[in-house]
């Protein structure tokens, strides 16, 4: 059975995160860096196959929130079944690609973007842009200035990250925090709005969170919007 946050002992709010981009630019990596901040990049990161996701408090400005990241493989014939379940609920995007793979770069405004407004309302989802393998700056083929050029153009933040430091040397999870507190300012500004003047008589998370049930993973106890 679902609970409700409430103000007094609340559970803090659940944000469905989405990681999109090309095969091998490090979504996978990403995320296991930021759930295991001091381990070796040294697990299976091979073969995402279908959609997992993984859960992970983070603080904002605001508060503790729980992020509920999802990665998936970009295989074709997994993604065009899967895509309107991995979007689904979604309050942000983390489109990655690889410093040193200019392809990688080119796939986002080719085809991520399009795929992003096919299936999520664009104007709803928090993104952000991260340049991932910083730390192969000799073998860069992405210029920082183009990135910079298209966060322009998409109106969103961006940072260049390397999975394969550890802590906070590599911007991970000064990434998620940063999309995190962008989609947690949003929610509590849409809430604050839905509220209008009228005084609140549901205190807690704002009210476009998913919710976190007491089973873990669960989202406002339905499961079939995990893909698990
Ligand atoms: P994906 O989930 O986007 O497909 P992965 O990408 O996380 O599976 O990573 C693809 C490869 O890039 C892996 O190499 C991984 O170790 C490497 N990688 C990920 N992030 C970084 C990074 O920041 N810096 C460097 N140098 N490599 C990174 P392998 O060889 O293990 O397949
Ligand atoms: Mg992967």
């Amino acid at each position: 059975m679902a609970t409700r946050a409430t103000s007094a002992g609340a559970k803090p709010p659940l944000y469905k995160i989405v990681m999109l981009g090309d095969s091998y630019v490090g979504k996978t990596s990403l995320v296991a860096r930021l759930t295991n901040p001091s381990k070796a990049l040294n697990h299976d990161t091979s073969a995402t196959m279908g959609i997992e996701f993984d859960t992970q408090m983070l603080d904002t400005p605001e508060g503790k929130v729980k992020a509920q990241i999802w990665d998936t493989a970009v295989s074709e014939r997994f993604a065009r079944v899967l895509l309107p379940t991995y979007f689904r609920n979604a309050k942000g995007v983390i489109l990655v690609y690889d410093i040193t793979n200019l392809k990688s770069f080119d796939s986002l405004s080719e085809r991520w973007m399009t795929q992003l407004n096919d299936h999520a309302s664009s104007d709803e989802i928090a993104k952000l842009l991260v340049g991932n393998k910083s730390d192969l700056d000799a073998e860069r083929e992405v210029p920082r200035a183009t990135a910079e050029a298209f966060c322009t153009q998409y109106g969103l933040e961006m940072l260049e990250t390397s999975a394969k430091l550890v802590g906070e040397a590599g911007n991970v999870p000064q990434s998620f925090r940063k999309l995190i507190s962008i989609v947690h300012e949003r929610a509590l500004a849409a809430s604050a709005n839905s509220r209008g003047g009228i005084q609140s008589i549901s205190r807690g998370a704002p009210h476009n969170t998913v919710r976190l049930d007491e089973e873990e993973g669960t989202v406002n106890g339905d499961t079939s919007a995990c893909g698990c």
